[in-house]
Protein backbone atom coordinates (compact mmCIF):
# COMPACT_ATOMS: atom_id res chain seq x y z
CA UNK A 1 0.00 0.00 0.00
CA UNK A 2 0.91 3.36 -0.74
CA UNK A 3 1.83 6.15 1.97
CA UNK A 4 -0.47 8.56 0.79
CA UNK A 5 -3.32 5.87 0.53
CA UNK A 6 -2.45 4.39 3.96
CA UNK A 7 -2.69 7.73 5.30
CA UNK A 8 -5.63 8.40 3.71
CA UNK A 9 -7.98 5.34 4.99
CA UNK A 10 -6.46 6.09 8.13
CA UNK A 11 -8.25 9.87 7.61
CA UNK A 12 -11.51 8.10 6.12
CA UNK A 13 -11.35 6.16 9.78
CA UNK A 14 -11.14 8.92 11.88
CA UNK A 15 -13.75 10.85 9.89
CA UNK A 16 -15.88 7.94 10.17
CA UNK A 17 -15.50 6.97 13.88
CA UNK A 18 -15.90 10.76 14.67
CA UNK A 19 -19.03 10.73 12.32
CA UNK A 20 -20.44 7.74 14.51
CA UNK A 21 -19.74 9.26 17.73
CA UNK A 22 -21.35 12.83 16.62
CA UNK A 23 -23.91 10.61 15.50
CA UNK A 24 -24.10 9.03 19.35
CA UNK A 25 -24.20 12.70 20.84
CA UNK A 26 -27.46 13.01 19.23
CA UNK A 27 -26.31 16.71 17.46
CA UNK A 28 -26.04 15.26 13.73
CA UNK A 29 -26.98 12.85 11.45
CA UNK A 30 -24.29 10.45 9.81
CA UNK A 31 -22.78 6.90 10.05
CA UNK A 32 -22.47 7.16 6.48
CA UNK A 33 -18.42 6.73 5.78
CA UNK A 34 -17.17 3.37 4.20
CA UNK A 35 -14.01 2.67 4.50
CA UNK A 36 -12.31 -0.85 3.31
CA UNK A 37 -9.76 -1.74 5.34
CA UNK A 38 -9.05 -5.37 6.10
CA UNK A 39 -9.31 -6.60 9.49
CA UNK A 40 -6.89 -8.55 12.21
CA UNK A 41 -8.40 -11.70 13.70
CA UNK A 42 -9.57 -10.26 17.31
CA UNK A 43 -8.23 -11.94 20.54
CA UNK A 44 -7.90 -11.50 23.94
CA UNK A 45 -5.17 -8.63 25.25
CA UNK A 46 -4.80 -8.17 29.16
CA UNK A 47 -4.46 -4.18 29.16
CA UNK A 48 -3.53 -1.96 32.32
CA UNK A 49 -5.87 0.79 32.83
CA UNK A 50 -4.59 2.11 35.80
CA UNK A 51 -7.27 2.17 38.09
CA UNK A 52 -7.09 -2.01 39.01
CA UNK A 53 -8.18 -2.06 42.23
CA UNK A 54 -5.79 -3.68 44.36
CA UNK A 55 -6.17 -7.00 46.01
CA UNK A 56 -8.35 -9.23 44.86
CA UNK A 57 -10.63 -9.34 47.81
CA UNK A 58 -11.62 -5.45 48.41
CA UNK A 59 -12.02 -5.63 44.92
CA UNK A 60 -14.51 -8.42 44.78
CA UNK A 61 -16.40 -6.60 47.85
CA UNK A 62 -16.48 -3.64 45.73
CA UNK A 63 -17.97 -5.55 42.65
CA UNK A 64 -20.05 -6.98 45.03
CA UNK A 65 -21.63 -3.41 46.48
CA UNK A 66 -22.13 -2.43 43.07
CA UNK A 67 -23.57 -5.24 41.49
CA UNK A 68 -24.04 -8.43 39.30
CA UNK A 69 -22.60 -8.70 36.02
CA UNK A 70 -19.77 -7.28 33.61
CA UNK A 71 -19.50 -4.07 31.33
CA UNK A 72 -18.50 -4.09 27.71
CA UNK A 73 -17.70 -0.74 27.17
CA UNK A 74 -15.72 1.21 23.73
CA UNK A 75 -12.69 3.11 24.32
CA UNK A 76 -10.66 4.50 21.73
CA UNK A 77 -7.41 3.79 23.44
CA UNK A 78 -5.45 2.20 20.78
CA UNK A 79 -5.42 4.37 17.79
CA UNK A 80 -9.32 3.22 16.99
CA UNK A 81 -12.45 2.32 18.33
CA UNK A 82 -11.67 -1.56 20.03
CA UNK A 83 -14.71 -3.40 22.62
CA UNK A 84 -12.98 -3.91 26.23
CA UNK A 85 -15.15 -5.56 28.96
CA UNK A 86 -14.79 -5.10 32.66
CA UNK A 87 -15.85 -6.03 36.03
CA UNK A 88 -18.27 -3.48 37.06
CA UNK A 89 -15.50 -1.93 39.96
CA UNK A 90 -13.43 -1.20 37.12
CA UNK A 91 -10.97 -3.78 37.79
CA UNK A 92 -9.98 -6.97 35.18
CA UNK A 93 -9.82 -4.62 32.11
CA UNK A 94 -9.24 -6.85 28.68
CA UNK A 95 -9.45 -5.96 25.36
CA UNK A 96 -11.91 -8.84 22.81
CA UNK A 97 -10.75 -6.97 19.66
CA UNK A 98 -7.76 -5.53 17.85
CA UNK A 99 -8.10 -4.20 14.52
CA UNK A 100 -7.04 -1.18 12.81
CA UNK A 101 -10.70 -0.22 11.76
CA UNK A 102 -13.54 0.77 14.38
CA UNK A 103 -15.51 -1.41 16.62
CA UNK A 104 -18.48 0.30 18.77
CA UNK A 105 -21.66 -0.80 20.15
CA UNK A 106 -21.30 -3.63 22.13
CA UNK A 107 -24.60 -5.26 22.95
CA UNK A 108 -24.87 -8.63 25.03
CA UNK A 109 -26.63 -11.20 24.34
CA UNK A 110 -29.14 -12.15 26.95
CA UNK A 111 -27.19 -15.07 28.35
CA UNK A 112 -24.01 -12.91 28.73
CA UNK A 113 -22.47 -15.43 26.40
CA UNK A 114 -21.99 -13.51 23.35
CA UNK A 115 -21.40 -9.66 22.10
CA UNK A 116 -22.60 -7.99 19.38
CA UNK A 117 -20.81 -5.23 17.64
CA UNK A 118 -20.51 -2.43 15.05
CA UNK A 119 -17.24 -2.82 12.86
CA UNK A 120 -15.99 -1.29 9.14
CA UNK A 121 -13.48 -3.88 9.07
CA UNK A 122 -14.86 -5.19 6.05
CA UNK A 123 -15.43 -2.27 3.79
CA UNK A 124 -18.80 -1.11 5.16
CA UNK A 125 -20.54 -1.28 8.36
CA UNK A 126 -21.91 -4.51 9.61
CA UNK A 127 -23.02 -6.26 12.39
CA UNK A 128 -20.87 -8.35 14.09
CA UNK A 129 -20.76 -11.12 17.14
CA UNK A 130 -18.44 -12.24 18.82
CA UNK A 131 -17.63 -14.98 22.47
CA UNK A 132 -17.15 -13.11 25.37
CA UNK A 133 -13.59 -13.44 25.29
CA UNK A 134 -13.12 -11.75 21.58
CA UNK A 135 -13.10 -15.19 19.70
CA UNK A 136 -15.43 -16.90 16.91
CA UNK A 137 -16.32 -13.62 15.68
CA UNK A 138 -18.84 -14.00 12.72
CA UNK A 139 -20.19 -11.48 10.83
CA UNK A 140 -24.13 -11.25 10.86
CA UNK A 141 -24.94 -8.68 7.98
CA UNK A 142 -22.32 -8.68 4.97
CA UNK A 143 -23.68 -5.62 2.07
CA UNK A 144 -22.45 -2.02 1.25
CA UNK A 145 -25.02 0.00 3.55
CA UNK A 146 -24.21 1.20 7.39
CA UNK A 147 -25.69 -1.22 9.70
CA UNK A 148 -24.67 -0.26 13.27
CA UNK A 149 -26.44 -0.10 16.87
CA UNK A 150 -26.82 -3.39 17.73
CA UNK A 151 -29.53 -4.68 20.71
CA UNK A 152 -29.92 -8.09 21.37
CA UNK A 153 -33.57 -9.54 22.20
CA UNK A 154 -34.57 -10.77 25.09
CA UNK A 155 -35.63 -14.39 23.70
CA UNK A 156 -31.57 -14.06 22.40
CA UNK A 157 -33.04 -14.89 19.00
CA UNK A 158 -32.95 -11.34 17.20
CA UNK A 159 -31.04 -8.58 17.02
CA UNK A 160 -32.53 -5.43 15.97
CA UNK A 161 -29.92 -2.63 14.37
CA UNK A 162 -29.83 0.80 12.60
CA UNK A 163 -29.40 0.52 9.04
CA UNK A 164 -29.30 2.85 5.67
CA UNK A 165 -30.52 0.09 3.67
CA UNK A 166 -33.63 1.51 2.28
CA UNK A 167 -31.84 4.73 0.80
CA UNK A 168 -33.35 6.98 3.79
CA UNK A 169 -30.29 7.33 6.69
CA UNK A 170 -32.02 5.48 9.27
CA UNK A 171 -33.84 3.38 10.19
CA UNK A 172 -34.40 -0.35 12.47
CA UNK A 173 -34.28 -3.29 11.37
CA UNK A 174 -34.77 -6.97 12.81
CA UNK A 175 -32.36 -9.96 12.07
CA UNK A 176 -33.80 -13.37 12.93
CA UNK A 177 -30.43 -15.24 14.24
CA UNK A 178 -32.12 -18.40 13.15
CA UNK A 179 -33.23 -18.16 9.64
CA UNK A 180 -30.80 -14.58 8.98
CA UNK A 181 -33.98 -13.24 7.51
CA UNK A 182 -34.17 -9.38 8.13
CA UNK A 183 -37.24 -6.86 8.68
CA UNK A 184 -37.48 -3.67 8.31
CA UNK A 185 -39.22 -2.44 11.69
CA UNK A 186 -39.66 1.16 11.19
CA UNK A 187 -40.44 2.24 7.63
CA UNK A 188 -41.29 6.05 7.14
CA UNK A 189 -39.35 9.30 6.25
CA UNK A 190 -38.05 10.18 10.33
CA UNK A 191 -35.23 8.90 11.84
CA UNK A 192 -34.91 6.25 14.37
CA UNK A 193 -32.03 4.75 15.88
CA UNK A 194 -30.59 3.25 19.13
CA UNK A 195 -32.64 0.52 19.45
CA UNK A 196 -33.92 -1.40 22.92
CA UNK A 197 -36.06 -4.00 23.74
CA UNK A 198 -38.18 -4.22 26.51
CA UNK A 199 -37.60 -7.71 28.77
CA UNK A 200 -40.48 -9.65 27.27
CA UNK A 201 -39.64 -8.79 24.08
CA UNK A 202 -42.90 -7.16 23.02
CA UNK A 203 -41.47 -3.74 22.41
CA UNK A 204 -38.75 -2.33 21.01
CA UNK A 205 -37.75 1.67 22.24
CA UNK A 206 -35.53 3.82 20.48
CA UNK A 207 -34.45 7.00 19.27
CA UNK A 208 -36.83 9.01 16.66
CA UNK A 209 -36.42 12.85 14.87
CA UNK A 210 -39.06 13.79 12.67
CA UNK A 211 -38.52 15.18 9.18
CA UNK A 212 -37.69 18.90 10.30
CA UNK A 213 -37.24 17.78 13.77
CA UNK A 214 -33.98 19.80 14.13
CA UNK A 215 -32.10 18.61 17.37
CA UNK A 216 -35.56 17.89 18.80
CA UNK A 217 -34.82 14.25 19.19
CA UNK A 218 -37.19 11.75 21.49
CA UNK A 219 -37.41 8.51 22.65
CA UNK A 220 -40.60 6.33 21.18
CA UNK A 221 -41.78 2.84 20.86
CA UNK A 222 -43.30 0.60 18.78
CA UNK A 223 -44.53 -3.27 19.01
CA UNK A 224 -41.75 -5.67 17.46
CA UNK A 225 -44.13 -5.63 14.68
CA UNK A 226 -43.38 -1.47 14.13
CA UNK A 227 -46.88 -1.34 14.93
CA UNK A 228 -48.52 1.31 18.08
CA UNK A 229 -46.18 3.72 17.92
CA UNK A 230 -46.01 5.94 20.92
CA UNK A 231 -44.01 8.94 22.31
CA UNK A 232 -42.49 8.58 25.45
CA UNK A 233 -41.00 11.91 26.10
CA UNK A 234 -41.86 15.11 24.83
CA UNK A 235 -39.41 17.78 25.40
CA UNK A 236 -38.15 20.14 23.05
CA UNK A 237 -34.84 19.43 23.25
CA UNK A 238 -32.94 16.02 22.73
CA UNK A 239 -33.62 12.83 24.35
CA UNK A 240 -31.54 9.68 22.99
CA UNK A 241 -29.69 6.60 24.16
CA UNK A 242 -32.51 5.20 25.87
CA UNK A 243 -31.92 1.46 27.35
CA UNK A 244 -34.62 -0.31 28.69
CA UNK A 245 -34.42 -1.33 32.57
CA UNK A 246 -34.50 -5.06 33.43
CA UNK A 247 -37.74 -5.47 34.88
CA UNK A 248 -39.23 -3.63 32.05
CA UNK A 249 -40.27 -0.51 34.17
CA UNK A 250 -38.81 1.98 33.52
CA UNK A 251 -36.15 3.24 30.47
CA UNK A 252 -33.29 5.85 31.20
CA UNK A 253 -31.91 8.12 28.68
CA UNK A 254 -29.81 11.03 28.29
CA UNK A 255 -31.51 14.32 27.45
CA UNK A 256 -30.36 17.81 27.36
CA UNK A 257 -33.75 19.31 28.41
CA UNK A 258 -32.05 20.81 31.36
CA UNK A 259 -29.43 23.05 29.37
CA UNK A 260 -26.80 19.89 29.81
CA UNK A 261 -27.36 16.35 28.91
CA UNK A 262 -27.56 14.17 32.04
CA UNK A 263 -29.10 10.67 32.44
CA UNK A 264 -32.99 10.90 33.20
CA UNK A 265 -35.06 7.90 33.27
CA UNK A 266 -39.16 7.28 33.24
CA UNK A 267 -41.82 4.47 33.55
CA UNK A 268 -42.24 2.18 30.20
CA UNK A 269 -45.13 4.34 29.29
CA UNK A 270 -43.15 7.81 29.65
CA UNK A 271 -45.01 9.10 32.66
CA UNK A 272 -42.77 10.22 36.17
CA UNK A 273 -39.54 11.57 34.47
CA UNK A 274 -37.00 11.29 37.21
CA UNK A 275 -33.58 13.19 36.26
CA UNK A 276 -30.43 10.99 38.12
CA UNK A 277 -27.74 13.14 37.04
CA UNK A 278 -27.39 16.55 37.51
CA UNK A 279 -23.49 17.26 36.93
CA UNK A 280 -22.92 20.53 34.48
CA UNK A 281 -20.76 18.12 32.37
CA UNK A 282 -22.02 15.57 29.59
CA UNK A 283 -23.50 12.29 30.94
CA UNK A 284 -24.69 10.34 28.40
CA UNK A 285 -24.93 6.60 27.25
CA UNK A 286 -27.15 5.21 30.18
CA UNK A 287 -27.05 1.16 30.70
CA UNK A 288 -28.91 -0.95 33.48
CA UNK A 289 -27.46 -2.95 36.15
CA UNK A 290 -28.96 -6.61 35.73
CA UNK A 291 -30.99 -5.73 39.09
CA UNK A 292 -31.76 -2.60 38.06
CA UNK A 293 -30.23 -0.74 40.92
CA UNK A 294 -27.85 1.14 39.09
CA UNK A 295 -27.13 2.95 35.96
CA UNK A 296 -23.37 3.08 34.31
CA UNK A 297 -22.97 6.08 32.17
CA UNK A 298 -20.46 7.96 30.03
CA UNK A 299 -19.37 11.38 31.15
CA UNK A 300 -16.86 13.36 30.55
CA UNK A 301 -17.02 15.44 34.25
CA UNK A 302 -13.20 15.14 35.13
CA UNK A 303 -12.27 16.67 32.07
CA UNK A 304 -11.74 12.69 29.97
CA UNK A 305 -13.89 10.32 28.96
CA UNK A 306 -14.76 7.94 31.30
CA UNK A 307 -17.65 5.23 32.63
CA UNK A 308 -19.34 5.95 35.75
CA UNK A 309 -22.04 4.59 37.72
CA UNK A 310 -24.71 6.16 39.74
CA UNK A 311 -27.95 4.65 41.63
CA UNK A 312 -30.92 4.15 39.63
CA UNK A 313 -32.54 6.97 41.89
CA UNK A 314 -29.42 8.92 41.70
CA UNK A 315 -27.00 9.93 44.22
CA UNK A 316 -23.11 9.37 44.53
CA UNK A 317 -21.31 8.67 41.13
CA UNK A 318 -18.70 6.18 41.39
CA UNK A 319 -15.22 6.70 38.47
CA UNK A 320 -14.68 3.34 36.38
CA UNK A 321 -12.26 3.81 34.25
CA UNK A 322 -9.07 5.75 34.50
CA UNK A 323 -8.85 8.93 32.22
CA UNK A 324 -7.43 7.07 29.18
CA UNK A 325 -8.67 6.44 25.58
CA UNK A 326 -12.10 8.41 25.68
CA UNK A 327 -14.16 5.31 27.40
CA UNK A 328 -17.70 5.20 25.59
CA UNK A 329 -20.65 2.58 24.89
CA UNK A 330 -21.04 1.08 28.43
CA UNK A 331 -23.05 -2.10 28.27
CA UNK A 332 -24.01 -4.39 31.11
CA UNK A 333 -24.33 -7.85 30.72
CA UNK A 334 -27.61 -9.63 32.42
CA1 LIG B 1 -10.49 -1.55 16.13
CA1 LIG C 1 -23.07 -2.98 5.76
CA1 LIG D 1 -37.29 15.71 22.74
CA1 LIG E 1 -24.72 16.87 32.84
Amino acid sequence: MTDWRSQLRALMACVALATTLLSCAGDTDGGGVDVLIDGDTPGVHEVDDGVDGGDADAGDAQAAAIGPGRLAFRPHRDGNAEIYVMDVDGANIQRLTDTPTAELGPAWSPDARRIAFASDRAGSWDIYVMDADGGNVQALTDEPHVDVEPAWAPDGQRIAFRSDRDGRWSQIYVLDLENGRIEQLTNDPAAENEPTWSPDGSSIAFRYRPVGGGANWDVCATDDAGDDFRFLTVALDMDVNPAWSPDGSRITYSSHRDENWDIYTIDADGENTRRVTTHVRVDSEPTWSPDGRRIAFRSDRSGTWDIYVVDAVGGDVQRLTGGVGDNAEPAWSR
